[in-house]
Order: structure tokens, then sequence, then C-alpha cells
């Protein structure tokens, strides 16, 4: 089974799944594993690792590290690309749909395509969409690119709906890291009607009352990163867990 159809089948078998984004460069290299561990211990379903800038060096070896301490899907969220690893199960192959930088809509993947065949890697392709969410985000100022403005329902479900016309498996829907506003639930429930791909939706998620009411909207898969770096992380993991769950 590839992990897209584990994931695929963890969001039929749970209704949505939960994934906790680490970042390499926001956590000290030895707390890397203990959150890897808690993750899978809280209930995640799986682990995404990367970051916009990556100012961390030995990548690889987080990945590694990472793969050993869990048995959910370990998939790489590439910011560039030097974010690439043997070790994972797969790799978010990101078009940045939203934007018009041509850089993140094909030139990077160019560079990346052969090495991710030569690793063996499995590419998960997914349209990836900025989504206006207040202050200007990492996401947003690294890939030079203007956000889909929050209150244009339109835009993203065209946006999306390419997407699915294009072939690709998945659709993230992105307020960026540390976001002021989440993506509008109103937003998620509009493209979910409209398109059949799975969507992922994330940043700026704080509570496990947000992620529920992402999962209501229609998204499949919820991801936090930045709430868990505020301390009482296990817990916190398991609640959010629990609330994609609909436990
Ligand atoms: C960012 O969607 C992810 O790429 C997670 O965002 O760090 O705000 O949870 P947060």
């Amino acid at each position: 089974m590839t992990t897209f159809e584990r994931i695929v089948q963890i969001k039929e078998s749970k209704g949505a799944g939960y994934f906790v984004l680490i970042d390499p460069d926001k956590w000290q290299p030895e707390q890397i594993a203990d959150l890897a561990t808690e993750a899978c211990e809280a209930g995640a379903d799986g682990i995404l690792v990367g970051g916009s800038l990556l100012l961390s060096s030995s990548f690889d070896e987080l990945v590694k590290i990472i793969k050993k301490q869990i048995n959910i899907p370990l998939i790489i969220f590439p910011g560039s690309t030097t974010q690439v690893s043997r070790y994972a199960d797969a790799l978010f192959f990101l078009s940045l749909i939203s934007g018009r930088n041509p850089t993140y809509l094909i030139g990077e993947h160019v560079r990346a395509a052969p090495v991710i065949k030569a690793l063996g890697i499995e590419p998960i392709s997914v349209g990836y969409m900025l989504i206006e969410s207040g202050n200007t985000t990492s996401a947003e100022f690294m890939s030079n690119t203007r956000p889909i403005p929050r209150n244009k329902p339109d835009i993203a479900k065209a946006t999306a709906l390419a997407a699915e016309y294009f072939g690709m498996q998945m659709v993230y829907l992105e307020a960026g890291s540390g976001a002021e506003m989440s993506v509008p639930d109103e937003m998620v429930t509009e493209v979910r009607d409209y398109v059949s791909l799975p969507l992922i939706v994330g940043g700026g998620i704080g509570t496990p009352e947000d992620a529920v009411r992402k999962v209501r909207a229609g998204a499949s898969f919820v991801v936090t990163g930045n709430v868990l770096e505020k301390g009482g992380k296990r817990s916190l993991m398991r609640e959010f867990a629990a609330a994609v769950h609909g436990e």
C-alpha cells in the first residue's frame, strides 16, 4: 500500500486525519525524537517535516531519527529542494498554485524530481494554496507570492478545481505557520463541495475547537505546528487528535 493510500484510508476510517508538523528550525535536535514519539502516542495520523527556511543543516539525519520513533506515515513537507530524505515514507510534491511565481509552480520541481526518483521516495502531488490570514507569513514572503484573499472563495474553488484537472492528488489550504487567522470555515466548505480531492487545512489552528470547526467545514486532514511549540505539547496533541477524530 502506498503512503497516499494509507492516509486516504485514515480519512475514510476516522472521518478526518491529524498531522503534526515538525519544523526542524523550531526545535532543538534532541527534542525532535521525543516530539515524534509523543505525537504518535497522542494519536496523530502522520508527521510532516519541513519548513519555509530550513536553517538546520542536518535534515536527512533528523528525518532518520524521526522515522525510527514512529509507525505512522512520515511525510516531507518541503520548503525547497534541500528538504529531501530517503528516510521519509513520502513527500508532498507541492506546487504553489495560488501564486504566479514560476519557481514554486514548476521550477523547484524540475530540480527535485530526479533526486526524488533516485532516492525512491513516494511523491504525493499537492496543489498548495496560500490563503490571506492577517500578517505576512513566512510562506508568503519566502515564495514572493500573494495569497488568495480570504473573502474570495470563488478564486479558491477555481484554483482547487484546476489542481483536480491537473491530476493532483490533494489540495492544501494554507493560512501559513503561526497565522493570525486560520483558513475561513466557509472557504473550506465551498472548496470541499466543489472538488473531489482530499483537503488538508493548516496554519493558525490554535485550539482543538478550531480543529473541529475545520473538520466540520470539510477538512480531510488538519495540521498543527506552531501551537505545539508553546509547551504542554503531549496533552495538547492528544486533544487535537481526539477533536479531529470526532471523539
Ligand atoms: C504550516 O499549516 C502548517 O505550514 C501549520 O501551521 O504552525 O500555524 O500550526 P501552524
